[in-house]
């Protein structure tokens, strides 16, 4: 088990290379580098306007730099590896070393100039999606300005007149561009800092990649059967959980930039929608909820009050979304007896396995041989065997004594005695699983 102690410190994997652009362009801010798909602690301001930052998961937040009363920020468009779990790395295009790009912060009232350098083999754009600023500023290619040729950098400066959570993304070659995983969020804090505070405030991009397993570069022409479904260009067993300390309000803003829909449903507990990208719900319009559908180019954020400890599951509530690389046009073998085809197949293929029969679940518990470059379509192991699951799923661990600024992984929850479903240990009807329904009609008629 990885230690996320040791290896989520603040910074950690911050490289610098904005000294090259620097001589050849005195003035432009420095754009930091992320090298690690590991969850960075939050980026304190250390000048501004304060505010409470957000965690972005696997993710980090760009800094930025005060230029009298303006925030500078440096947005680098430009091919990067990405690894989207342990032993799957994707060749994509992304912002400053990572896909999805950093995360971008500021407070309501700031003027941002956000320097964004083209180091793609095309042109591109970027898009503030939700953000209220002038037209010519919108980043739309082609309508607001002409696009950002390779190796050039353009100037986007505007105010922040409102807060919430926003997104930016190309509208230039769009599919390919974000097909690539050309994304990121961008948070607005509210300028009184006593509306609506939370203790934790996660943020989670859900993004799709279509990579046939054994490669590297993703399909730019998929419309909907994509193959690895991400949080933040990650997947499950590797996205982070989210770690709560018991008692915290928690703030969840969760983006979709991918083709569909995704429902997201946590567990144990209910929860109030209270953000979209259009602004902040009020009071009186927010209803409950335990799943909440994030329709495609649109933000939801909800909230609650972490009061029930335990690992609690977060996912999207479509199965295939929960799943790794896997392949759609397999028959249904449930209740099939294999044994006379095992014997055929075996008199060629003598390491032949039936499977299917049962279910799938042999799947998560089998080491199959994958090719290179691939994750298991269901995996993860927890305290009590295989979660067999993938893709879009993650763990929220409430625990009691975590320090404020602790994100690290603080292991399983242990079930207190009398609260876990546990084995009856009285008599059993007769029963076999073995037996087919058909098997089983019969046996009742006589
Ligand atoms: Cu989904």
């Amino acid at each position: 088990m990885m230690n996320r102690r040791q290896i989520l410190t603040a910074g950690a994997g911050l490289m610098a290379t904005g000294t090259m652009a620097k001589s050849q362009n005195m003035g432009l801010p420095e754009a930091a580098m992320m090298d690690s798909a590991t969850t960075q602690a939050p980026l304190r301001p250390t000048s501004g306007r304060d505010y409470n930052p957000v965690v972005t998961l696997n993710g980090w937040t760009l800094p930025y730099r005060m230029n009298g009363n303006v925030k500078e920020f440096h947005l680098i468009a430009e091919p990067v590896e990405r690894e989207l779990a342990d032993g799957m790395t994707a060749y994509l295009w992304g912002y400053n070393g990572q896909s999805t790009g950093p995360t971008i912060e500021a407070v309501e009232g700031d003027r941002v100039r956000i320097f964004v350098t083209n180091k793609l083999p095309e042109h591109t754009t970027v898009h503030w999606h939700g953000m209220i600023l002038p037209s010519g500023m919108d980043g739309v290619g082609g309508l607001s300005h002409p696009g950002i040729p390779p190796g050039k950098t353009f100037v986007y400066e505007f105010d922040l007149v409102k807060s919430g959570t926003f997104m930016y993304h190309p509208h230039a070659d769009e599919m390919v561009q974000m097909a690539m995983g050309m994304m990121g969020m961008f948070v607005v804090h509210p300028k009184d800092p006593t509306f609506m505070p939370v203790d934790r405030d996660f943020l989670i991009m859900l993004n799709a990649f279509d990579i046939d397993p054994g490669t590297y570069i993703p399909r730019v022409m998929t419309m909907t059967d994509f193959n690895i479904w991400t949080w933040n260009s990650r997947v499950f067993p590797d996205i982070d959980p989210l770690v709560v300390n018991y008692g915290d309000r928690v703030r969840v803003r969760v983006g979709n930039l991918t083709m569909t829909n995704h429902p997201i449903h946590m567990h144990g507990y209910d929860f109030e929608v209270t953000c979209t990208d259009g602004g902040w719900v009020p009071k009186e319009a927010r209803w409950p909820e335990v799943s909440i559908d994030i329709p495609v180019g649109a933000m939801r954020a909800y909230e609650f009050d972490a009061v029930h400890l335990g690992d609690w599951a977060i996912h999207c509530h479509k199965s295939h979304h929960t799943m790794n690389a896997m392949g759609h046009d397999v028959p249904n073998f449930i209740g099939a007896d294999k044994t006379q085809l095992t014997r055929m197949i075996r008199r060629h293929q003598p390491e032949y396995m039936p499977m299917g029969s049962n279910g799938m679940a042999e799947m998560g518990m089998m080491q199959m041989e994958l090719p290179d470059n691939t994750v298991p379509m269901m995996t993860g192991w927890g305290p009590h065997g295989p979660i067999e699951m993938g893709g879009m799923f993650s763990v929220v661990k409430v625990r009691e004594g975590i320090d404020a600024d602790d994100y690290s992984d603080p292991g399983w929850y242990e079930n207190p005695p009398g609260t876990q479903a546990y084995e009856w240990a009285g008599e059993l009807p007769e029963f076999s699983t073995n037996d087919s329904p058909k098997t089983r009609l019969t046996k009742r008629k006589s």
